[in-house]
């Protein structure tokens, strides 16, 4: 019973960790790729206090197996009996506490990074619907659904959100945007992708029975092809373009 429950186990964690490497994205790409100063930011925050908190998982953990280990009683033995250390009890509290208030100052110096966007290059309105995602470009005239978000390369974009049903959440990784999406109520995000290209994300709130399908695709282009796209969303007919051969 046992050997079959150990390679249980085992064969599903090699599973695991061979559709890690084998996926065409690997799942830790949002990590090791911020996309943009703000993305960046976030990342470092991330790693800063991976390496503030780690320590202490490696010492309680260590410690443990240690006790487990050195002290390790057969049946019948006498339990030993010790009552409060004041230094140590004094040590534990004030370490963590510094810890705590050392990661502090750069995470709130991130959330306010995140509240407040610089000069806005490109508004959007982001609504979210059980289970799809609407955009609306208000200055630009132009709204869809079910379609990639297409943004320029380099510019500032704010996201205005809201919900028309329940709450959902807009999570791009690479962007490091994630911000529920409220019915009556408007929530703001920002973000400033540098390269054009595709990047994923995915409703983040459990919204429903669909909610795993609420995928979220941003399209990154450059401005010039940002202004044709638009262009042609406003159904304006374009001259023919002279400068691509063929
Ligand atoms: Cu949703």
């Amino acid at each position: 019973m046992k050997k079959i429950r150990v390679f249980l186990m085992t064969g599903l964690t090699l599973v695991g960790l061979a559709s890690l490497g084998w996926a065409d994205e690997p799942i830790t790409n949002w990590l090791v790729n911020p996309e943009g100063p703000l993305a960046r930011q976030v990342r470092s925050n991330f790693f800063f206090a991976m390496v503030m908190i780690m320590p202490f998982l490696f010492l309680a953990e260590g410690l443990l197996l240690y006790a487990i280990i050195r002290f390790k009683a057969k049946p019948g033995g006498r339990a030993a009996a010790f009552h409060e250390n004041l230094r140590l009890e004094v040590l534990w509290t004030v370490i963590p506490a510094l810890t705590l208030a050392i990661t502090a100052v750069p995470t709130y110096q991130t959330m306010r990074a995140m509240e407040v966007p610089p000069k806005s290059d490109l508004v959007v309105g982001v609504i979210g619907h059980q289970f799809f995602w609407e955009y609306r470009y208000p200055k630009q005239g132009v709204q869809f659904a079910e379609e990639a978000l297409v943004v320029p390369a380099g510019k500032v974009v704010t996201l205005n959100l809201s919900s028309v049903d329940v709450v959902h959440s807009w999570w791009v990784p690479a962007f490091g945007v994630k911000q529920d999406a409220n019915p009556g109520r408007i929530t703001h995000a920002w973000f400033q992708a540098e390269r054009p290209g595709h990047y994923k994300g995915q409703c983040a709130e459990l919204c429903g029975k669909l909610h795993a399908k609420m995928f979220i695709d941003v399209q990154v282009v450059t401005p010039e092809e940002f202004e044709q796209w638009i262009l042609k969303k406003k159904g304006v007919s374009l001259p023919p373009d002279t400068t691509r051969k063929s």
